[in-house]
């Protein structure tokens, strides 16, 4: 046999096949999505979730006392309000007693080391379940109106960070949202310490469900194709990431992972190679690979490993997952 042939002897030994990964999976690279309500005493099962709940204020210790004890470093939060009047502006959005910024409050102070992004978006707040401000044509059309959308989450983006969020992550997907948010950041002093998380490349991806059952989020009609990227775009992935950093995110994340693999690699090779990147693995990956687990075709802790290994290989520095729990205990055994 030639020489050059033979590779088994490199990664024969365990140790020698943990050389082989370029970057180790570690826990600070994991965020956990959390989903907050506005009933304090909450902790209701999601069920297209499995193991992930809505949680009430007064329940956010029992979620977050063990997983910082055993190490985890950040959280994204994700409002779901159930009590609160929606309206057609996102209107309790930013509403200062509603799970979002009692969330910020509350883990500021419970959990100093914890770092707190916040997605920022309508849709859980909007009567009509999109992600912006909605305008009706004279000819029967209704579009995004994207100029108003942009000025009230550039607001409720404001009121996250004032409220003591480390990051806002704006995943409405409006033209010119970054520069807003960072604009508004900026001028109220902000700009200096509070982290910009764009969901740049996010798409309009089938992988959505079990969080919009989660977040009471879906649409009351038509879909979020106008403003969420076409599955097939590769050209508008790369301009929104290149338009991102003009308008001064500071992490760009593509979204969801599995399936874009391919534009985070491109990202971290080519569009954005001095950004941290983060990977969104999103519910329906996250759903998709428990359900596969139960269905016996294959062990869920290897396949959970051989999901965000990928998403590390193509370049990811963080992973939002709802892995993360597990992986807490993973990394450690
Ligand atoms: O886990 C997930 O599926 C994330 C869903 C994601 C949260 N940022 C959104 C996708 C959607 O419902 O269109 C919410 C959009 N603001």
């Amino acid at each position: 046999m030639d020489i050059s042939s033979v590779l088994q002897g490199g990664y024969h030994h365990p140790l020698s096949r943990e050389w082989q990964s370029r970057r180790e999976l570690t826990k600070n690279m994991f965020m956990y999505p959390i989903f907050i309500t506005d009933e304090p005493q909450a902790e209701v099962e999601i069920a297209s979730l499995p193991g992930q709940k809505r949680w009430g204020i007064e329940k956010l210790d029992r979620l977050l006392a063990p997983l910082v004890q055993k190490g985890l470093r950040s959280v994204i939060l994700f409002g779901v309000p159930v009590n609160c009047q929606k309206d057609p502006h996102g209107g309790p959005a930013d509403d200062p007693s509603g799970p979002v910024i009692q969330a910020i409050h509350l883990i500021r102070k419970q959990y100093p080391s914890l770092y707190i992004a916040c997605d920022v978006c309508l849709c859980e707040y909007t009567s009509h379940g999109h992600c912006g401000y909605l305008v009706h044509n004279p000819d029967g059309s209704t579009t995004i109106d994207n100029a108003a959308s942009v000025k009230r989450i550039a607001q409720v983006a404001l009121a996250y960070a004032k409220a003591g969020a480390h990051c806002v992550a704006p995943s409405d997907m409006m033209d010119g949202r970054v520069k807003a948010i960072k604009r508004a950041l900026i001028e109220a002093g902000l700009g200096n310490r509070c982290t910009l998380m764009s969901y740049s490349a996010k798409f309009a991806s089938a992988m959505y469900g079990p969080f919009r059952d989660a977040a009471g989020s879906t649409p009351s009609f038509g879909d979020r194709k106008c403003y969420q990227l076409p599955p097939g775009a590769h050209g508008l992935a790369q301009r929104a990431i290149i338009r991102d950093i003009a308008e001064g995110a500071d992490i760009i994340m593509v979204k969801p992972a599995l399936p874009y693999l391919d534009v985070l690699s491109q990202a971290r090779d080519r569009l954005a190679p001095s950004h941290p990147l983060a990977a969104y693995q999103v519910s329906g990956e996250y759903a998709m690979i428990v359900a596969g687990a139960r269905a016996g075709v294959y062990d869920l802790r290897t396949m959970a490993f051989e999901s965000v290994n990928c998403i590390v290989r193509a370049g990811a520095t963080l992973i939002l997952s709802y892995f993360t729990p597990e992986f807490l205990d993973w990394l450690d055994s």
